[in-house]
């Protein structure tokens, strides 16, 4: 626990402090987090590589008063520093997959183009390290005792992460807050494609034995045929279900125990910013109208947690900086809902 007689949680945040302003090393806080700038795979709009950079700017911002978990920040919050190398990698492979996007919409068949079969193999290749390299450090963070979250970074980053849970927690749920159910096979030839995450996680990682997904509204035939076919592992609250019964009285609370009623005593959150309206992230990868304001999703979790299920981890992906020099709205709303998220972490 960090010394903070001489922190002043009512005063400006210090840029020589650590996320939220905060004093604590990585050895002081009780959870850390892990950036993860990398955005191969994106198909529609880039920026979300900015997304760690971006938070922790925004995040100065954010006052450390929470009325639902009052206090929470005392536990400390860390972020460790952006690695240059994974962000050199993401820039550089992005590139290369935006020439094979660009080439398949032209039509052309990638497995008969040696070139870009080549870099298309390259790239997954990268993607797998990429994986490796998540893994590797939140599974050191979890030895160490820390409590762990994932910034991204795309929705590809934390597979490796959910793996390392899963050699730690024997069986858990995940809430997975989207506008996309994420469930592509290798979506454009990309095996680690940020759309594929959910169904790489479903085919790796046993240890899920529950999908929950809330807000979904950009699907394929494909998808919708795995959520049907899953035995109840998956369990989807579609966008339009869920306003369908909002418009015929049912209310948002009842709406919420539907959700964690699903969800198995361990939960962990994957949170894709796209399941908020998209008025609260412009600038992220695949905007789709509807969605949810902030305040829904913080009741929810509060519903899960008043519930008594434990959040074992977290991630927060494709908050995107957009072009602006300044902070950007889906970065000031990414900071809010990352210190929400740390926060419940902690909560006891
Ligand atoms: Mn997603």
């Amino acid at each position: 626990m960090s010394d903070l007689s001489n922190f002043d949680p009512n005063s400006v945040g210090l840029k020589s402090n650590n996320i939220f302003g905060l004093p604590f090393s990585e050895d002081q806080a009780e959870l850390v987090l892990l950036p993860v700038p990398w955005e191969v795979t994106v198909s529609y709009r880039a920026g979300t590589a900015n997304g760690p950079e971006k938070i922790f700017n925004a995040a100065m911002q954010v006052d450390l008063y929470d009325p639902d978990v009052q206090d929470g920040w005392k536990k400390g919050f860390h972020m460790l520093p952006v690695d240059g190398d994974i962000r050199a990698k993401s820039d550089h492979f992005r590139e290369q997959a935006a020439g094979i996007i660009a080439a398949m919409m032209d039509g052309e068949s990638v497995e008969d183009n040696k070139l870009l079969k080549g870099q298309l193999d390259e790239i997954n290749s990268a993607a797998q390290s990429m994986i490796d390299w998540v893994y590797e450090k939140t599974k050191g963070l979890l030895m160490k005792g820390k409590k762990t979250g994932l910034v991204g970074g795309d929705h590809s980053t934390p597979l490796g992460f959910i793996k390392a849970l899963s050699e730690v927690h024997n069986g858990f749920g995940i809430l997975q807050i989207d506008a996309h159910a994420d469930l592509r096979v290798a979506y454009e030839g990309f095996t680690y494609s940020h759309a594929s995450i959910m169904y790489n996680v479903l085919q790796q990682i046993p240890e899920v034995k529950k999908l929950v997904q809330v807000g979904i509204r950009d699907y394929c035939n494909e998808e919708l045929d795995i959520i049907n076919q899953s035995n109840g592992r998956i369990a989807t609250f579609f966008d339009k279900d869920i306003k369908a019964q909002q418009y015929e009285g049912v209310t948002w609370k009842e709406i919420c125990k539907q959700v964690v009623d699903e969800l198995p005593q361990k939960v962990y959150i994957s949170f894709d910013i796209d399941g908020l309206d998209p008025k609260l992230c412009p600038n992220t990868g695949t905007p789709v109208p509807g969605g949810f304001e902030t305040e829904q999703i913080f009741y929810l979790i509060k519903m899960l947690h008043q519930s008594g299920r434990q959040i074992i981890g977290f991630d927060l992906n494709e908050v995107s900086g957009g072009d602006e020099t300044g902070d950007s709205i889906d970065a000031i709303v990414g900071a809010r809902v990352l210190f929400k998220l740390c926060n419940y972490m902690v909560a006891g």
